[in-house]
């Protein structure tokens, strides 16, 4: 088994509870054609084309409707999804995706937000976000379309580009240790971090579905060829290219946060799979129970009221 499915309590239903059709008849999952928008502007072969496809295989599966669509990302070539899923979603600002997610989240409890953006937006511009929205464990989830490269503006070095590749930024090879964003993700307090790649759909779709039922912040990073800018970057990992496609070992203990950084430790292609998985209270349920006894003390009085109390106290 690909520790897939590890048996954790806290597997959450929210999302996957649809409200019956008018006149109580069940609703069929919506198709393809229902969900996609713009036609995607992506350079044929671009690994995004992977990810977009297996987003809509998952709301197809789990019969996902309109109204429990939430797609949110930054600024980027990836980044550019919400664009091309026709339902709610935004293309918001560079690195800040994040930080509109989760008030999406905290607000809208019946929602499972998905985020999705590119390697510059998740540890660049967007490091910060990407830290304090792990350590909260706010329940949405974060899939890093990571082509350790910045697609967009058309080659530049990011976060994870590896030494030496040569960039419009770094023209003599990048000499900036990269990052290790498994490593990261655990250590800022991820609840769930996983890693797939776009060239096994498969094994994308049921690391996105283990995402989105876990209780939490969940983060992926799935490796998305960049055909224009990093042509071959994953190669290694690609079996119908002469790679190797290693699931995360069956004895790995999922809870065993020690033993997940060694597997991130691994040289690359490492290892596909659950990493990291742990149940711990989110920051909705203890926002809501701050909300629930504020509530409880102003109980039987309307909103005007509590606040003209307010407003009184402050005379
Ligand atoms: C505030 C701000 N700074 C810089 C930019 C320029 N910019 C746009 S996308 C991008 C990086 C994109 O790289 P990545 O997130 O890896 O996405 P990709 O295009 O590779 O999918 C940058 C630097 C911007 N749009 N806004
Ligand atoms: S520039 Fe790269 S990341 Fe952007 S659409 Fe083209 S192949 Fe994809
Ligand atoms: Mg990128």
């Amino acid at each position: 088994m690909s520790v897939l499915t590890p048996d954790i309590s806290g597997t959450k239903t929210a999302t996957t509870v649809q409200p019956p059709a008018p006149g109580g008849a069940e609703r069929k999952a919506l198709t393809k054609k229902e969900i996609a928008g713009d036609h995607p502007t992506w350079c044929p072969g671009c690994g995004d084309f992977s990810v977009l496809a297996l987003y809509f295989k998952l709301i197809e599966k789990r019969k996902l409707h309109h109204e429990k669509i939430t797609t949110v990302a930054g600024i980027g070539c990836s980044s550019r999804f919400p664009y091309f899923v026709q339902a709610h979603g935004v293309h918001y600002i560079h690195g800040r995706a994040l930080a509109l997610a989760s008030g999406i989240s905290l607000s809208r409890p019946d929602l499972h937000p998905f985020v999705f953006g590119g390697d510059g937006d998740a540890f660049s511009i967007g490091g910060n976000h990407f830290n304090h929205t792990a350590r909260k464990n706010i329940n949405l989830t974060y899939v890093v379309m990571d082509n350790w490269v910045y697609g967009l503006t058309k080659k530049q070095t990011s976060p994870t580009s590896p030494l030496g590749f040569k960039s419009k930024t770094d023209p003599w090879g990048a000499v900036d240790y990269p990052i290790n964003p498994m490593k990261q993700a655990i250590a800022a307090g991820a609840t769930f971090v996983a890693r797939t790649t776009h060239s096994n759909p498969k094994h994308v779709l049921d690391v996105m579905e283990a995402a989105m039922d876990h209780e939490g912040f969940s983060f992926v990073e799935c490796l998305s060829e960049c055909v224009e800018f990093y042509e071959g970057a994953f190669d290694a990992s690609n079996p119908r290219k002469g790679g190797e496609f290693n699931l995360v070992p069956d004895s790995h203990d999922v809870r065993d946060e020690i033993a997940a950084y060694r597997l991130a430790d691994a040289p690359f292609p490492g290892h596909f799979g659950i990493f990291y998985q742990v149940s711990k209270p989110t920051k909705n349920e203890k926002e809501r129970e701050v909300i629930d006894s504020a509530r409880a003390k102003v109980k039987g009085q309307a909103d005007w009221q509590i606040l003209q109390a307010t407003l009184d106290r402050l005379k």
